[in-house]
């Protein structure tokens, strides 16, 4: 799917500011892809519909959780996290995109998984280092980027389970998973 088509179908689903930054993560997206040699139209077009499903109904969400067989631990979990995997079923369902590869970077962008390709990582790197984004600590994310895709990741997740500790939030086991393998292979 061409650029601009992508675009027009995912500005019908985002407020202007939510448009803004899905800007910002397609264009990171594209400069990590160049860098860490992902191909460059996947990353291009899983950034632009990685958060397609963020403004569906809760109701919405969670019927399509169910009915699709999608992991039930999520229901018990935060709804922060049901628009990755329920956006990457809709993208296939109603923008009719089939690459798996693609399809797994947005239904993977909020808490990562194990052994993530490096189109998975690139997505979940960009989402948190795009230009419009200013959490604490998302500077030095950035500087990492340019030199090691793992360890940006690790340093992304690691401020993102840091927060939630702070805020005293339930914590998705799968990104503690993600976590602990993306630091085994740092070691
Ligand atoms: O959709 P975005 O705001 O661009 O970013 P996102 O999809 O990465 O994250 C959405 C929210 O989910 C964000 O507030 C952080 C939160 N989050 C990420 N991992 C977890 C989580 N929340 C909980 N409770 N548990 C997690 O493991
Ligand atoms: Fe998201
Ligand atoms: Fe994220
Ligand atoms: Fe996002």
């Amino acid at each position: 799917m061409e650029r601009n088509k992508a675009l027009e179908l995912v500005k019908k689903q985002l407020t202007e500011h939510r448009y803004q930054h899905t800007l910002g993560v397609m264009n990171t997206s594209i400069e990590l892809a160049e860098r860490y040699e992902v191909d460059e139209k996947k990353a291009e077009l899983a950034a632009i519909f990685h958060d397609y499903a963020k403004f569906r109904p809760k109701e919405e969400m969670k019927k399509i959780i169910i009915e699709q067989k999608m992991a039930k631990s999520l229901l018990e979990h935060s709804s922060e996290l049901w628009h990755a995997p329920v956006g990457a079923y809709l993208v296939e369902s109603e923008v009719g995109i089939i690459d798996r590869d693609i399809l797994n970077a947005i239904k993977y962008h909020t808490t990562g998984r194990v052994s993530m390709s490096k189109l998975e990582k690139v997505v979940f790197l960009a989402d948190y280092i795009e230009p419009g984004r200013s959490f604490p600590g998302v500077d030095e994310v950035r500087e990492t980027a340019k030199s090691s895709l793992d360890e940006a990741v690790f340093q992304a997740l690691r401020n993102t389970i840091t927060f939630l500790l702070r805020r005293k939030q339930l914590v998705y086991p799968e990104t503690i998973h993600t976590y602990n393998d993306i630091v085994t292979f740092l070691k």
